[in-house]
């Protein structure tokens, strides 16, 4: 009975966590980028020939939504032109419409430093890996694995 209960708690637990985010099949990571030298018009990134604080933003569109409902993004890379984040950034299916934005993080308002929109594909999924250049961003590599099944 003991047993009985435990188990019950247990799966409770699992459907709890997995309603609570976007049922994609696929996780994408961000690995690194290589970020251009200056903003698009030449001017610094940050003051006094700063460099950036990048970081990468993602979201899906879902049915009928006027904003992206499901969304993710790295932690900030300090100060660098080549950061290196290799973290989850966002769960994904095949047909949906991705929108990329990698950000520079400041203090009153992020720098855009590029912008880009992505379909997942079965021939993406099946490469597995993806470089994109796009905006002031020269390479930004991201890999596309299938999720862990959920223990049952
Ligand atoms: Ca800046």
């Amino acid at each position: 009975m003991r047993n009985l209960l435990l188990v019950t708690i247990a799966a409770a637990i699992v459907f709890t966590g997995m309603n609570a985010t976007h049922a994609g099949d696929y996780e994408i990571t961000a690995k690194s980028a290589i970020i251009a030298p200056a903003k698009a018009g030449g001017a610094d990134w940050d003051p006094f020939k700063g460099k950036p604080d990048p970081f990468v933003w993602a979201g899906i569109k879902l049915k009928a939504a006027p904003e992206p409902t499901v969304k993710g993004e790295t932690v900030v890379a300090k100060d660098t032109l080549m950061p290196e984040w290799n973290a989850q950034l966002i769960e994904v299916s095949v047909g949906d419409e991705m929108i990329i934005k990698v950000w520079d993080k400041d203090l009153a308002q992020n720098d855009i430093i590029g912008e880009y929109k992505l379909e997942i594909t079965k021939k993406l999924i099946e490469d597995g890996e993806l470089k994109l250049a796009f905006g002031q961003v020269k390479e930004l590599k991201l890999t596309i694995k299938a999720k862990a099944a959920p223990a049952k």
